[in-house]
């Protein structure tokens, strides 16, 4: 029983009214509700065709009724969270019951997949949903991975990491967690691990190395990155989690190393006004002019406009370098199809590839939250900007017949927005596009981000599931897809998150107070006032 006034990160329902979670915890099959005060009881089975129109007029309901609290969309709102609750629990209880300690599960085989990313470290899926679970209030789900990060993580380790995923996924999760709950355990991990990536930076510049072994501190570059290269958007997505590290341990070496990172940026030269995306270590210099707002480019940008606003927008270095790279971006990438659709290219030298990534889907979202801090005039057109790619986005999603999202799309030979590579099919459970939608949300209220929102977690539903949590697919243009059989952990850590805060007021986790890593794990925003809630009971 969860008294959800209390929750501490805002009022998400009317004073009056308490949630009992008990069914759901123990039966989430069928799924029943009970809001006590206003004694109403919701039954439903959520395989039945009756609860999905049931939804989905209901959220079709939300668009003409406006946002006003009344008992009824209080009750509608109320099951559509329950239905998050039972996915990322489902999601959870089949980790942990087949892959505990492993990195992520393999729901189709029921077992765990350790994968060479996180070198040597274990449990990148608790880590990853710690701050979901506390945020849906899984308590027990929640006391279960702290139970593990506790007793079971260990941090010495041998073996080849990502300089970049274990800064997002590990220490942004421990990060999050912290600052969520107060608990000490997850600060003091945080800073022990980032200790350990220090190394990484040891370079005639400055500039990190990819890959680094936790163990020795050995570092060095990807093998397919050309000549030796760092990658722009895995050194440039550190800023935000290196500057809590020197906040928490009172060590100036974290922020030192990415504000050297900054200055590196701001020295050299830039093609047309572009960052390209391979960077030399060594030399400072760019080795290749491929830009991309997607896969290599894409979190970088991200890191710039949410340095500014995790400063309390004191950071107006920060800020300039976002305003001019998306000026450039917008010059010499930004293209609209001949259906209408406002799409991203990528460059090569000067040279257009019509492609759009998945993950270049995040942009919409980011634009969005850039723009509403313009002047009048520049915050219309970037919010314009934003609602079209999200549009464009969401056009990938609706065109396939899964309706969930190809890993890229392409604008070329007449396609628009469709993959044309076989290789380019698949749904890995990303959550970028549906984190466009929740900037989008929050920032418009346009209750279509909703609608859209919903289709995706349908298609999850009726694609993803499979008899043990979650899994990719192989062909988004297949109503018989096959799985992946990977559940990936930014599943947890991101999508369901995002898709979750999609339907939840605007004051859980307010982007006022917080800003999303580019795992969606909340960091705060450095008001001076700020406490961890530890210190603030
Ligand atoms: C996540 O790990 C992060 O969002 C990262 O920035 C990009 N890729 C995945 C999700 O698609």
């Amino acid at each position: 029983h969860v008294p959800v006034h209390h929750h501490p990160l805002g009022e998400k329902l009317p004073p009056n009214i308490n949630l009992n979670l008990p069914c759901l915890s123990l039966n989430p099959f069928p799924l029943v509700l009970s809001l006590s005060t206003l004694v109403i009881r919701v039954c439903f089975c959520y395989y039945s065709i009756s609860f999905d129109c049931t939804v989905e007029h209901q959220v079709f309901d939300l668009s003409w009724r406006g946002q006003e609290h009344n008992s009824e969309n209080f009750e509608l709102s109320a099951i559509i969270h329950f239905f998050f609750l039972q996915m990322m629990k489902f999601a959870w209880d089949n980790y942990k019951q087949y892959a505990l300690g492993k990195n992520e599960l393999r729901p189709l085989t029921k077992n765990g997949h350790i994968g060479n990313m996180f070198g040597g470290l274990r449990g990148a899926t608790v880590v990853d949903a710690l701050d979901t679970l506390y945020i849906m209030e899984l308590e027990e789900e929640f006391q279960e991975a702290k139970t593990w990060v506790e007793k079971s993580f260990d941090l010495n380790v041998n073996g080849e990491a990502s300089l970049f995923e274990v800064n997002i996924r590990y220490i942004g999760g421990l990060l999050a967690a912290y600052y969520l709950t107060g608990e000490e355990v997850f600060k003091s991990k945080a800073l022990e691990l980032g200790e350990k990536l220090l190394p990484a930076f040891n370079t005639p510049t400055g500039i990190p190395r990819g890959v680094i072994n936790l163990g020795s501190g050995m570092s060095w570059s990807w093998g397919w990155a050309s000549a030796g290269s760092s990658i722009l958007a895995e050194f440039g997505t550190l800023h935000l989690e290196f500057l809590h590290l020197t906040e928490l341990s009172g060590n100036p070496v974290f922020a030192e190393k990415v504000l050297n990172i900054r200055k590196v940026l701001r020295r050299v030269e830039k093609p047309q006004g572009l960052y390209p995306n391979f960077l030399s270590p060594v030399t400072g210099n760019w080795v290749q002019h491929h830009v991309s707002i997607g896969g290599l480019g894409d979190s970088f940008y991200e890191y710039l406009i949410k340095s500014w606003l995790m400063s309390d927008k004191k950071d107006s270095e920060a800020k300039k370098m976002y305003d001019d790279a998306l000026e450039a971006i917008e010059k010499h990438l930004v293209k609209k199809s001949a259906g209408g659709l406002t799409y991203i290219a990528e460059w090569r030298g000067g040279i257009l590839d019509h492609k759009m990534g998945h993950l270049a889907c995040f942009s919409g979202g980011m634009i969005a939250l850039g723009a509403e801090h313009g002047g009048e005039e520049k915050k219309q057109h970037y919010m314009d900007l934003a609602a079209e790619i999200t549009n464009t986005c969401h056009e990938s999603y609706a065109r396939s017949d899964t309706k969930l999202g190809p890993e890229a799309f392409r604008f070329d030979a007449g396609t628009e927005a469709m993959a044309t590579r076989l290789s380019e099919r698949y749904y890995i459970l990303r959550p970028e596009v549906v984190e466009s939608y929740v900037y989008m949300w929050r920032l418009t209220h346009d209750v279509k981000y909703r609608q859209w929102g919903w289709e995706v977690v349908k298609a999850l539903e009726k694609h993803c599931r499979v008899e043990a949590g979650f899994s990719g697919i192989r062909d988004v243009y297949t109503t018989v897809p096959t799985h992946d059989n990977m559940q990936q952990s930014f599943f947890l850590a991101e999508t369901l998150k995002y898709l979750y805060l999609l339907f939840c007021e605007d004051d859980v986790l307010s982007l006022d107070d917080w800003v999303f890593n580019t795992e969606a794990h909340p960091l705060p925003v450095n008001h001076s006032n700020f406490k961890p809630k530890a210190s603030v009971q």
